[in-house]
């Protein structure tokens, strides 16, 4: 049902676009599958729990029933479902800088110049659609940086949730954000955004279990999810839909610590003029260094509960789409 809406369009980009055989099988044949994104191994986190995070979250959505779908620009290619070879390539690149970090905007060029690249949620995004897959599973999303009001630096995430119909599964935007200009920014964009949790249940800010800022929406199992997903697709809907996982209390990180180490790795940017695509990955670096490890423990440990919820997800979604 839901590709019955497709622009008819995309089934000639179709063709640029590699896709494994596994998961070029597993879309004719309807079943369930998860889109992953490959910035968080190139530029997210180091080596090698970059490579070890990338293989857990693939097995944990087997494990749930679903078939996983790595997506990169292997050579200037449009991947997706990486072979376990090129996800390795990519960890281990990813250590000398030579590989791009690739959002909507750095598409064309990476192709054209036959380049690695890491796909940032934005790209994932466009690449998902464009192969027919509903559900993307990460860690947290980009949105409105702290400043933006001087800056303008909002990620392209957040307008290509506005513009592409895929379901984003994520522990909300990151704590290193403004979380409240972010939703109002997704508001205008058109994106529907609920939260897993009863009625009432904060958005999560990564790496908390609440941000303090309300959710739109709240949904409490997969179903319901899916339910929101699928009647998007019903209309035809060309918009996307952030699907918010609070991390469980136990890999959740102690906010009183981890804000100030925030606050400072921000400041610490400013005074270095750290601006535009490398001012994620230096925030998330130096948070990385200053906690000893543990973001990058509990980044990883994040992503895997995600990739749960957004198995689940898709096989109610593929449920509905039969
Ligand atoms: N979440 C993480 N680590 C990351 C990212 C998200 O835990 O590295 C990446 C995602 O790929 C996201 C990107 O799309 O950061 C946003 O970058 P920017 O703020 O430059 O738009
Ligand atoms: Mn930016």
């Amino acid at each position: 049902m839901s590709r019955f809406f497709a622009p008819l369009k995309l089934k000639r980009h179709f063709h640029h676009l590699k896709i494994s055989d596994e998961v070029r099988s597993a879309l004719l044949g309807k079943q369930p599958v998860v889109a992953l994104e490959s910035t968080i191994i190139t530029h997210g986190l180091p080596f090698p729990q970059n490579l070890e995070m990338a293989t857990l979250v693939e097995s944990q959505i087997r494990n749930e029933g679903a078939i996983p779908a790595t997506i990169a620009f292997i050579d200037g290619l449009p991947t997706v479902g990486l072979h376990f070879s090129e996800i390795e390539r990519l960890a281990t690149t990813a250590t000398t800088k030579a590989i791009n970090k690739v959002s909507r905007r750095d598409v064309a060029y990476t192709m054209a110049n036959k380049l690695l690249g890491g796909t940032t949620i934005s790209s994932t995004m466009l690449l998902s659609h464009m192969a027919g897959i509903d559900v993307f599973a990460t860690g947290g999303l980009g949105g409105v940086h702290r400043g933006a009001e001087t800056t303008m630096d909002i990620s392209a995430d957040l307008d290509e949730l506005g513009r592409t119909p895929v379901a984003v599964v994520c522990a909300g935007p990151k704590a290193i954000l403004d979380i409240e200009k972010t939703m109002e920014y997704l508001e205008t964009k058109g994106c529907m955004v609920a939260t897993l949790g009863s009625p009432g249940t904060n958005v999560p800010g990564f790496y908390f279990r609440d941000s303090g800022v309300p959710s739109p929406y709240n949904f409490e199992n997969f179903s319901q999810a899916a339910q929101i997903i699928n009647a998007g697709h019903q209309l035809g809907l060309q918009s996307g839909y952030l699907m918010c996982v609070p991390p469980p209390e136990g890999i959740a990180l102690d906010e009183s610590w981890v804000k100030g180490i925030i606050d400072s790795a921000t400041i610490k940017a400013n005074k270095l003029g750290i601006r535009g695509k490398k001012l994620t990955p230096f925030l998330l670096g130096e948070i990385s260094r200053e906690t000893q490890g543990v973001s990058v423990k509990s980044n990883v440990d994040f992503v895997l509960n995600n990739a749960r919820a957004g198995a689940q997800i898709a096989i109610e979604v593929s449920k509905l789409s039969r």
